[in-house]
């Protein structure tokens, strides 16, 4: 039995060159400025390879843009809120969580401060849609990597199948999916922690994995990005999301120093260090 995931069509064509041609405008403005010049029929439309390769040049060219203001990731939310129908923003805390990496290193969301992190939950025996979202956070991995994002953002697969996805599953899973060990973190339970923490914890994240008689599971597919505070910032909903999209929203959390829940310290010392070139 297939898994069923909650997708939905959509996403033109005509969207995705625009959005995507817009960001990588050189004259310093918005990214979503419209250029309403661009032809629909462009050649982008039709080849995903080289959509990711003009990705791949957005996250570099993003990566150069001076520091975002709290005030521009706002702005920015407004502009994918109506320009990527699969965007969810999100301000609240992130659920807490604990688990452990095929190693046993136990890794919390604590641990995690400091650093923009790309959440999702899949199991390796799904058939259908995880290997399809894993491969599509890999996608975007490839492009943060690209830049100097990667040392700041985070990748985290959480398993919702912890009895089998043995260590050894984990620690195979990622080369099949292109995702980069440098900064992608395969978790699952810990020894103490009941088999369903980790489905319990995906209905934190607002969306459920029911298991089905034959150990395959029923669930939707949601990536969720957290803040460099534990905020959690927002989804992007099923597969369909333009992955420059999440690019970009990543970039501009990765330069958000500002702190709007009243803990600045740290944001203050970086910009005064900037400021002083040290
Ligand atoms: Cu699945």
């Amino acid at each position: 039995m297939a898994a069923i995931a909650r997708t939905s069509n959509g996403g033109s064509p005509a969207f995705r060159t625009r959005a995507t041609e817009n960001a990588v405008s050189p004259h310093g403005q918005s990214l979503f400025d419209v250029d309403e010049r661009l032809s629909v029929s462009s050649a982008l439309e039709h080849s995903m390879k080289s959509l990711n390769t003009v990705a791949v040049m957005v996250a570099l060219a993003i990566a150069t843009i001076p520091e975002a203001s709290s005030h521009s990731v706002k702005d920015l939310e407004a502009m994918l809120g109506s320009r990527e129908k699969y965007f969810q923003p999100i301000d609240k805390p992130a659920p807490h969580f604990e688990l452990q990496d095929a190693d046993g290193r136990v890794v919390d969301l604590a641990a995690l401060r400091g650093k923009v992190v790309v959440v999702h939950f899949i199991y390796a025996g799904c058939p259908d849609i995880c290997p399809l979202h894993a491969d599509r956070i890999a996608d975007v991995q490839a492009m943060v990597n690209q830049s100097p994002m990667k040392d700041v953002v985070r990748f985290v697969s959480i398993t919702t199948d912890p009895k089998n996805d043995t260590p050894d599953v984990l620690r195979a899973y990622g080369g099949i999916h292109g995702l980069d060990a440098a900064n992608w973190l395969f978790l699952t339970t810990t020894p103490n922690q009941p088999e369903d923490t980790t489905r319990k914890l995906a209905e934190q994240f607002g969306h459920k994995f029911q298991k089905t008689e034959n150990e395959y599971q029923i669930h939707g597919i949601v990536t969720h990005v957290i803040d460099k505070d534990g905020r959690w910032r927002a989804n992007f909903h099923g597969l369909k999301f333009e992955p420059a999209n999440l690019v970009v929203f990543i970039n501009a959390l990765v330069n958000d120093d500002h702190k709007p829940h009243g803990h600045d310290e740290r944001g203050m010392w970086d910009r005064l260090k900037r400021l002083f070139g040290s």
